[in-house]
């Protein structure tokens, strides 16, 4: 057979082609309209197919973690198909949606709720759960609300629970608040709080897989990967496997923000290209797309990357990766040239340095230390050799910590110090222009 021709165009996603089809709130959010919807569509005979057909169908969609590092989801979800050892396997929904930018599995949770429930169950049912845990951030209370209501709903028709939609298999889903910590979204730290520790991370290995919540075999995976499941498992993986490009499939959700005429969450093929993007959902750059300065484009994690990377880059792991940024949680921040990316850059370390744990002393020092050289470099007031010391500094804290929110510190500064030189040199130019001045007046 001939290879099939990997396409070259990707997006605009036609209507029939959307999963998250309530993404406005236009229609009612309960059993009701979800039902209308197609959520809930012949759950029976998916769950009868088995474990084995449903990862079977993930694999082939090729479906990639959600929630920022991308990890392939068939084999994650095939971690925990492992002899039964006694002790019961849980899935964890992260719904901790803390990376600034985003706020794409919130508008999964407030108006879609039953498609992350019924997710719940196919996902666990392709790993043999006992049951889900939805963790979810506290300052959530409305969607908590929202998803508190979903599940009992479900309950209530016997959709999960005792033999979950007339399957015969027993299904539990609850729903966990989270009080406020960014790094309670690090899938270990979330394992800590929800055992009603201190959410600090654990080193891995063992992986949640091996040793996840209660000692048990757990999978925490993110809102909108646990989501789509059922509707992969519906209409095909090789369907789901139909967008976006090799290693990159499928279709995803993104936050547009910033600065641009009509920020918003679109779901849109994977592959598209980051211009399109911005053009056609968002309404474009304020001020026109001459005016664009750069991008964040996967969240506070992902490097920024210039107009002249934004003009051709596509919006896929593989292409970020490329571009020296990553997709992160798809989280697109634009910035015009009214903007200070400098300042941009310092608060997000701030951010940082704030939410850090505190247990590496990388991160816990030098995230601290590279945002006081950020708030001088916001004034001009620094060395030009700082400048290096800045990125010396992030690469020093870069994979030298338990968890990823030293990296996820780390790459906005490098960003900084890799496209926005001239910009740093010339802040420090000016303020010490400036103090020349002031020092000449002073003599005279
Ligand atoms: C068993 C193995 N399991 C890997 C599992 C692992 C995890 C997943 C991916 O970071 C990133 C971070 C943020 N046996 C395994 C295995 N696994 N090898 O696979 O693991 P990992 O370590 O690559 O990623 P992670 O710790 O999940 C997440 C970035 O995402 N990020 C996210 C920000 C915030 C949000 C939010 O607010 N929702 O997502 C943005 O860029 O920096 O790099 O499950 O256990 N051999
Ligand atoms: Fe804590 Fe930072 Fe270490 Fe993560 S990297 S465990 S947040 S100190």
């Amino acid at each position: 057979a001939t290879k099939k021709e990997e396409k070259t165009v990707f997006g605009p996603l036609k209507d029939e082609d959307r999963i998250f089809t309530n993404l406005y709130g236009r229609h009612d959010f309960k059993l009701k309209g979800a039902l209308q919807r197609g959520d809930w569509y012949k759950t029976k005979e998916i769950l009868l197919k088995g474990h084995e057909w449903i990862l079977k169908e993930i694999v082939t969609s090729g479906l990639r973690g959600r929630g920022g590092a991308g990890f392939p989801t068939g084999m994650k979800w095939g971690f925990m198909n492992k002899p039964d050892d006694g002790r019961p396997k849980y899935l964890v929904v992260n719904a901790d949606e803390g990376e600034p930018g985003t706020c794409k599995d919130r508008e999964i949770m407030r108006h879609d709720p039953h498609k992350l429930v019924e997710g719940c169950l196919v996902a666990g049912r392709s790993m043999m759960a006992r049951a889900a845990y939805i963790y979810i951030r506290g300052e959530f209370y409305n969607e908590a609300c929202v998803l508190q209501q979903a599940v009992k709903e479900a309950y209530d028709a016997g959709l999960i629970g005792k033999n979950a939609c007339g399957s015969g298999y027993d299904f539990d889903v609850y729903v966990f608040r989270g009080a406020g910590a960014y790094i309670c979204g690090e899938e270990t730290a979330l394992i800590e709080s929800l055992e009603g520790k201190q959410g600090k991370p654990r080193l891995k290995p063992p992986f949640p897989a091996d040793i996840g919540v209660f000692g048990c075999p757990t999978t925490v995976s993110n809102v909108e990967t646990v989501a789509v499941a059922p509707t992969i498992c519906r209409r095909g993986g090789d369907w789901f496997a139909s967008f976006g490009r090799e290693r990159n499939r499928g279709t995803k959700l993104f936050n547009i923000s910033g600065q641009v005429n009509n920020p918003c969450t679109v779901e849109e093929e994977m592959s598209i290209s980051l211009r399109e993007l911005i053009d056609r959902h968002a309404g474009g750059v304020i001020g026109g797309w001459d005016n664009l300065l750069g991008v964040i484009p996967g969240g506070s994690s992902t490097p920024v990357i210039p107009k002249s990377v934004c003009e051709e880059v596509m919006m896929d792991f593989d292409d970020l990766v490329r571009a020296q940024t990553s997709l992160g949680t798809a989280a697109v921040i634009v910035m015009n040239k009214d903007a200070d990316v400098i300042r941009c850059i310092s608060r997000l370390m701030d951010f940082y340095h704030h939410e850090s744990c505190g247990q590496c002393t990388p991160c816990r020092e030098g995230v601290g230390w590279m945002a006081k050289i950020l708030h001088r470099f916001v004034k001009g007031n620094a060395r030009p050799d700082e400048i290096d010391m800045l990125y010396e500094i992030s690469k020093q804290i870069e994979g030298h910590t338990i968890c990823a929110l030293g990296d996820g510190a780390a790459w906005p500064a490098q960003g900084l110090v890799r496209h926005f030189r001239p910009q740093l040199e010339e802040r420090m130019a000016q303020y010490h222009a400036g103090q020349e001045e002031k020092q000449a007046a002073m003599l005279y």
